[in-house]
């Protein structure tokens, strides 16, 4: 009864409960039922009769059998990676290797042995949102199942955040925390979601120097401790949309005598409401109460959502969002009325100082689309080996492998992609990236979420159907992942967003993003070059990359309106490029 997901009616449910016969016996049942109702037992014959029982209980047994297939499975996630463990060894310092390969092996195991479980749990148990209590009293408390509780206790004595900002292995340390995120990400039941953010409002005060008044909120995010550990919201999108947000923010923040601010708005989805505190934008207004529109009227703000006492901070909670996937996590619709606030950038450089979370929760979606790839693709290899159809496994059946391959290949560049982006991200936050190095990580963070996120809905709809009619049951868990990839191209800004992002990348630099980029690509192939085998994926990736610069010669004087129409292909083909 404990796999059965939690929106089952509980008619069926009760229905199910009620019977402890095994599954063959209940269809037996059924068709002795259908046979009653029509009367045929009456009309028919003793000798008729006795065919009839006979043909049913040879039916019911060979369903029997027939209905029962391996469960699809995985060992230990990290041990069976064998490209990310031979990455590892190719790039990491042999001291750093030792002690990461330790711990990855234990975490490996405690995923499968006790996060799994839990996972499956917050999948069932879905957050509740309590509007008002018995006596009529306003409580808006979102109820969080212990499972989901459990999650954040261990994110924080795993360090999944806490790595990265304590630097033991100086510009390794994102790498190897973005590893870890990656293998906690498939059995993290949603968690991934407030670890995304908190990690960026880390970021975010961080790259502000930890000023005094954020320290303990900065201490708190990167904490080992589950007593002390926090998790943050990022409340960007508001009702007139999540895209332009320079014009969709109407949140107003006055300021107060002793220098605070109280901000009034409505924010409509905001992911992970139960989160500690958040960073938001607003507009400040002025002594006659006007505010400055468009993205220079923006500025950042840093909130707690409850106070000491777990009283909410003047925020009223509208309705949690009725989303297709992510159904593990709390999204919410917030009235903020009068919420207590501290401005934390610049005056009206909100946008430009939240991008600094945008980037690393963006990272972490490529993150989530590398590892619900990695999860449906190893579960496919797994059932291809223990399904039989036509007389042979389906690892024996070359078209079934194909279709198998390709999705790897699809997962395999995407890792490497991402490995390269926490690889430079490293090299940046430890003042190791040359300009070049910068240049190249800011464009192509969002060419990878753009393209990673679209490749995670294709790959899991590719997946779900080697498992047959069964890759459709829900209780499988494997709609689960399909649900939750489809958000992947959608939160962290759209695939349109993201390509436009990418021409800003560009533009900013006057030309040089795409000048390193093209020199980076090159010098690659030149390497792989040396080897034979590699050859014909050389060439190809030669002549794409001639293709690409014939494109932007020919746009002409036409070329924003060109380019801005051609943003997402050309997207694709750095992706693709890159990946190659
Ligand atoms: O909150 C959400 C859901 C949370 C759940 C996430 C969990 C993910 C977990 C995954 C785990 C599995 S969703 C919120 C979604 N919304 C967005 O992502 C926003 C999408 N829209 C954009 O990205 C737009 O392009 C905007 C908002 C950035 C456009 O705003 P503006 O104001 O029109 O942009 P500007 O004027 O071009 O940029 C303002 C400044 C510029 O700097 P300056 O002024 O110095 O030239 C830009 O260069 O901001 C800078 N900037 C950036 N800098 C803008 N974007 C970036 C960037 N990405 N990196 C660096």
């Amino acid at each position: 009864a404990w796999r059965l997901p939690w929106w089952r009616s509980s008619v069926t449910y009760k229905s199910w409960q009620g019977h402890s016969l095994p599954w063959g016996s209940c269809q037996m049942l059924t068709v002795k039922g259908i046979n009653m109702a029509m009367g045929q037992e009456q009309q028919a014959g003793v000798k008729e009769k006795q065919v009839l029982e006979d043909s049913e209980m040879h039916l019911s047994r060979r369903d029997t059998e027939a209905l029962f297939q391996e469960q699809p499975e995985t060992g230990n996630q990290y041990l069976e990676d064998s490209l990310l463990r031979s990455y590892l060894k190719t790039h990491l310092p042999p001291k750093v290797l030792e002690e990461v390969h330790q711990d990855l092996e234990r975490f490996g195991n405690r995923l499968l042995t006790k996060i799994q479980p839990l996972s499956w749990e917050c999948e069932l148990n879905p957050p509740v949102f309590q509007q008002f209590d018995a006596w009529g009293r306003r409580v808006d408390h979102i109820h969080t199942c212990s499972a989901w509780r459990r999650m954040k206790e261990i994110s924080a004595e795993e360090g999944l955040i806490a790595e990265a900002y304590e630097k033991r292995y100086s510009n390794w340390s994102r790498l190897y925390q973005a590893v870890k995120l990656y293998l906690f990400s498939s059995s993290s039941g949603g968690f991934s979601c407030p670890l995304a953010m908190t990690d960026g409002a880390a970021k975010v005060i961080e790259s502000l120097g930890v000023p005094g008044s954020l320290k303990n909120a900065f201490d708190r995010l990167t904490s080992r401790d589950p007593e002390k550990f926090w998790t943050s919201g990022q409340w960007m999108t508001e009702r007139r949309g999540g895209s332009d947000v320079a014009n969709g923010t109407e949140t107003v923040a006055r300021k107060q005598p002793d220098g605070t601010y109280r901000l009034y708005g409505f924010k409509w989805f905001t992911s992970a409401a139960d989160s500690d505190m958040a960073l938001t934008l607003a507009r400040i207004a002025d002594a006659e109460g006007q505010c400055t529109q468009g993205s220079r009227g923006l500025s950042l703000f840093f909130l707690r959502v409850r106070d000491e006492e777990g009283k909410l901070n003047n925020v009223q909670v509208q309705r949690l969002k009725d989303k297709l996937g992510t159904r593990q996590m709390a999204t919410a619709e917030l009235w903020l009325q009068g919420a207590r606030a501290e401005l934390i950038s610049a005056e009206g450089r909100g946008v430009a100082a939240i991008s600094n979370m945008l980037n690393i929760t963006r990272i972490h979606n490529v993150i989530g689309a590398v590892a619900s790839m990695r999860r449906m693709i190893s579960l496919s290899r797994d059932y291809a080996c223990k399904r039989v159809a036509f007389g042979k496994l389906l690892k024996e059946h070359p078209l079934h492998v194909q279709t198998i391959a390709r999705m790897e290949v699809q997962v395999r560049g995407a890792f490497l992609l991402l490995m390269d982006i926490v690889r430079l991200l490293g090299l940046a936050e430890t003042n190791l990236a040359s300009e070049q190095e910068q240049l190249l990580l800011r464009l192509l963070i969002p060419v990878a979420k753009l393209y990673t996120g679209k490749q995670a809905s294709a790959v899991a709809v590719e997946a779900m159907e080697s498992f047959g009619g069964q890759g459709y049951m829900e209780d499988t868990g494997l709609p689960v992942i399909l649900r939750d990839a489809l958000v992947l191209s959608i939160w962290e800004g759209t695939t349109n967003i993201l390509s436009l992002d990418v021409l800003r990348s560009l533009a900013k630099s006057q030309g040089q993003g795409m000048a390193v980029f093209l020199s980076t690509v090159q010098k690659k192939l030149e390497l792989a070059s040396g080897t034979e085998e590699l050859s014909p994926a050389v060439q190809r990736a030669r002549e794409a990359i001639g293709s690409l610069q014939q494109f932007m010669a020919a746009t002409g004087s036409e070329r924003a309106l060109t380019m801005e129409l051609a943003a997402r292909d050309f997207s694709y083909s750095l992706a693709r490029i890159y990946t190659g």
